[in-house]
């Protein structure tokens, strides 16, 4: 059994969703055959509480010059990035010549409304085509890992830093006391940590198991996250629930005894307490609902291509390569997958090699059926495909239940 990434108790694995490939390993016809693959299984360390993959893909396989992911895609997400980094500028970085990092800072998303206030910054990212997009759009770039190698370079050429920002990134960290040690050596004795990243609850209450894949190699609660950080020092003093991602919590963390610690800490402790995060039951609960899930969408998908509907999927998410495996749902099933991602169109989807195209395919005409794979992005996607709906087209959704929505389920 694996050893925990935390604490190194033994591993307890929850569920096994098969060999898989990699969640953003789009790729074309004639690299079929030699499509990397994995075990993918989510485990839970009764010890300190952390839910974790078995099995870690090496980096590079996930993170390299062609990460097909661009935080910028969605319209809501800059938005909320927006409204973090004045959060962050107005409340932490008012020091003159105050210095902000954020690790796995993607294209610039967050950064990118900091650098126009003149504040000192740096991104962190090891992708080197989204690190490039992030240099273009005026936000100061190093494309590398973040462990204590590189906190030292930092620190030897910026000083310490005040801030310390990561979203949607921690989750992808595989040796997270690395992680830690780093973040000593970059923060300054006062310097406060945030970061964010989808929550435990909220995946367990959806039943949102396809945010289960290579890259996400942790699944926080304060729990957990508490447990690992207070072997470094550090504290968390305020969490704060997010609504992105289906479900995110967003923790401050500073050196222990050097920030006020809000109650928001206990309360969500014993909210996850009382909510059974502590406890095996709750994943093997989690596991059943997983395994009916699956049925439920097999059983429309079916249905729908028994009557002779044409089903497309929508958003060629990470996610969305979970449940497909997972499913194994093929061109069988579902057409096509639209996506706005320019380096995604065209390509196939990883290991069910489902056609991946541009959403002007979607348009012509339009499909009877969508499987909204981007269900995190629901208003936006609903909200600027009215025509979809006008047409006669029907969304379906698998998350937080499988259904056809304005129909309440699957008949
Ligand atoms: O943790 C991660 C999260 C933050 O982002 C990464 N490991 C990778 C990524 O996960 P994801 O791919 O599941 O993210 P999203 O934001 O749910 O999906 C984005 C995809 O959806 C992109 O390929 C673009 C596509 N999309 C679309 O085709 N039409 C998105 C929107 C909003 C749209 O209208
Ligand atoms: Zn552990």
């Amino acid at each position: 059994m694996k050893g925990c990434g935390v604490c190194g108790s033994s591993v307890e694995p929850v569920i096994f969703f098969g060999r898989m490939p990699l969640a953003n390993g789009f790729l074309r016809q004639e690299d079929f055959s030699t499509e990397y693959f994995y075990d993918l299984t989510f485990g839970f360390c009764s010890n300190c509480r952390m839910a974790q993959l078995i099995e870690n893909v090496p980096l590079e396989k996930m993170f390299h010059a062609e990460y097909p992911f661009f935080s910028s895609t969605s319209s809501g997400m800059t938005q909320h990035f927006r409204r973090l980094a004045h959060e962050v500028a107005h409340r932490w970085l008012q020091a003159p010549n105050a210095f902000v990092v954020e690790v796995g800072s993607n294209d610039g998303a967050l950064l990118r409304n900091i650098a126009p206030l003149g504040i000192r910054h740096l991104g962190v990212e090891p992708s080197g085509n989204v690190a490039k997009a992030a240099s273009s759009n005026g936000v100061e770039t190093t494309c590398r890992f973040f462990d204590p190698v590189a906190a030292r370079d930092i620190v030897a050429t910026y000083g310490q830093a005040d801030v310390v920002l990561a979203t949607n990134c921690f989750c992808h960290i595989q040796d997270l006391h690395s992680l830690a040690e780093a973040l000593e050596i970059v923060l300054k004795p006062v310097g406060v940590l945030i970061f964010e990243d989808p929550y435990l609850g909220d995946l367990i209450g959806n039943v949102a198991y396809d945010q289960i894949y290579d890259e996400h190699s942790y699944y926080f609660s304060i729990l957990s996250v508490d447990h690992w950080l207070t072997q470094h020092g550090f504290e968390t003093v305020d969490v704060r629930p997010q609504t992105v991602h289906g479900g995110s919590m967003r923790y401050v963390v500073g050196r222990v005894g050097t920030c006020e610690r809000s109650r928001s800490v206990d309360t969500q402790k014993e909210r996850e307490l009382n909510f059974g995060l502590q406890r095996f039951e709750t994943y093997l609960d989690f596991r059943s609902k997983i395994h009916f899930s699956r049925e439920k969408l097999l059983r429309l998908l079916q249905r729908l291509k028994n009557e002779g509907r044409r089903v497309v999927g929508y958003a060629a998410t990470s996610k969305s390569t979970t449940v497909l495996n997972y499913c194994e749902i093929s061109t069988e099933l579902i057409e096509f997958i639209s996506d706005t991602t320019p380096i995604k169109q065209w390509k196939y989807s990883p290991g069910m090699h489902i056609p991946v195209r541009p959403p002007t395919e979607f348009e012509s005409p339009y499909p009877d059926y969508a499987l909204l794979f981007a269900w995190n992005h629901a208003e936006e996607i609903t909200n600027k495909e009215l025509h979809f709906n006008e047409a006669g087209g029907r969304w379906i959704r698998y998350v937080p239940r499988v259904e056809i929505v304005g129909e309440g389920g699957d008949k």
